[in-house]
């Protein structure tokens, strides 16, 4: 089971965007980027597995140097179309670090279980999407975040 409870230190970098300075890893424009992300999901009984699929893209300069990355997934169930409103349904985070890319493109693929009890937040179906957090760590670089599509599970 890769899924993994959230640190405190990663609630820091995660939650305190407004406090990152904004040091950059190449001064020469192009940043790490995170690509398209793919989620599929696979259903057996009341168990779920996520298949999350994605790259981060480097400059040249961030491949160069040694830094270290830091991403983070975190799942959510989206509310923004029920009555009560509200924020979306924080369901939980996989936290990942490597250092050194060896090449511009770096391709993830992690799996993650859940049961049907931790993905039912309401009476009816589920809307469950993945948002994908990358920084340079070593630099204490800007947190980007691109967002996943939305799946739709009968739970
Ligand atoms: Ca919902
Ligand atoms: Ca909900
Ligand atoms: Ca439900």
């Amino acid at each position: 089971m890769m899924r993994i409870v959230l640190t405190v230190a990663t609630v820091d970098w995660l939650l305190n965007t407004g406090a990152v300075t904004l040091r950059q890893s190449n001064k020469e424009g192009a940043y790490m980027q995170i690509g398209p992300i793919e989620l599929l999901v696979s259903q057996d009984g009341t168990n779920f597995d996520f298949t999350i699929n994605y790259s981060l893209n480097f400059s040249q300069t961030e491949v160069d140097q040694n830094f270290v990355f830091e991403h983070q997934i975190v799942f959510w169930e989206s509310d923004s179309d029920e009555p009560f409103g509200g924020g979306d349904d924080d369901l939980f985070h996989v936290q990942r670090e490597f250092s050194d890319p060896d090449s511009t493109v770096e391709r993830f693929s992690f799996i993650v279980g859940a049961t049907a009890d931790e993905l039912d937040t309401e009476l009816g179906g589920e809307e469950i999407w993945a948002e994908v957090y990358a920084r340079n760590s070593t630099t204490a670089g800007q947190v980007i975040s691109r967002k996943s599509p939305l799946l739709n599970l009968a739970v």
